[in-house]
């Protein structure tokens, strides 16, 4: 399945960059680099809690936009008054990067979320260095004891943590203090299938202490209203945005 290809194409390529940019020079980077803005507070304290995404293409959707430019794009959800923005990096299949996310960062002041496959220490730290505030880990590749290690460094840097999960087994293993936000993905990756049944499903096994976010697949204020019944105060939407002609416009006439 893709998500397996995903990883090992990720692995090699974590390795490849520790051999250009070695661990001690992004570490000096990253002592620049401070502040972070709290995704989960603002969650916390929003009506709508939506989270935008940029995405210009994923394995499920070839197309969905190429034109844009992202500072227009971060730009004009900002003003939508998102509740943070999720930058997708990864270059092989999402057509990302992290100057995406340097853009991203010197245009505006919410919250941030490197969107990778995070399998190493090292991409945690480039978050951290080009200007991340949350990271995301995936419950599907990785072992209790990888989200637990990962997930310590994040908070070592002050970032925060959004661990995604898709079914109660990876629920079960992750649960742990070094989380802030704990979401379902209502894609499953390895077989693209989207239901939003699978946030419903989970809602009342993800403890109180978590912000609960509700990924993927989300077109509709009536979903985000069902949803919010279920007690998901976070909402990450992208293609139903990305692919109009102006992404902030039509999240503005979302949220408001
Ligand atoms: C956004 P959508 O269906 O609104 O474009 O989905 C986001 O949830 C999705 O891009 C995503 C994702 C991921 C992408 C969720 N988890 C993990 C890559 C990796």
């Amino acid at each position: 399945n893709i998500l397996d290809k995903i990883i090992i194409d990720k692995k090699r390529e974590v390795e490849l960059k520790k051999s250009i940019i070695p661990v001690s020079q992004l570490e000096s980077s990253v002592l620049f680099n401070g502040r972070t803005l709290s995704m989960s507070k603002l969650l916390k304290n929003s009506l709508s809690g939506i989270i935008t995404e940029h995405k210009r293409r994923s394995p499920s959707k070839p197309t969905i936009n190429n034109s844009h430019s992202v500072e227009d794009v971060v730009l004009g959800y900002q003003n939508a008054g998102a509740c943070g923005i999720s930058v997708l990096t990864d270059g092989k299949y999402f057509g990302g990067s992290l100057d995406d996310l340097i853009i991203a960062k010197a245009s505006v002041n919410i919250p941030l979320l490197r969107k990778e496959f995070i399998v190493d220490e090292y991409q945690i730290l480039e978050a951290k260095a080009h200007g991340a505030d949350v990271i995301l880990l995936i419950a599907a590749v990785l072992t209790h004891q990888e989200i637990k290690q990962l997930s310590e460094f994040a908070q070592s840097l002050a970032l925060e943590v959004l661990l995604e999960v898709h079914n109660l087994e990876e629920l079960e293993k992750s649960i742990m203090p070094s989380l802030d936000m704990i979401g379902v993905n209502n894609r499953n990756l390895k077989t693209f299938d989207v239901s939003l049944d699978y946030s419903k499903e989970l809602a009342k096994q993800i403890p109180d202490e978590f912000v609960k976010v509700s990924e993927s697949g989300i077109s509709t204020v009536e979903a985000v209203k069902d949803l919010q019944q279920y007690g998901y105060q976070g909402f990450l939407m992208g293609e139903h945005f990305m692919r109009t002609e102006n992404p902030g416009k039509f999240a503005k006439d979302f949220i408001n």
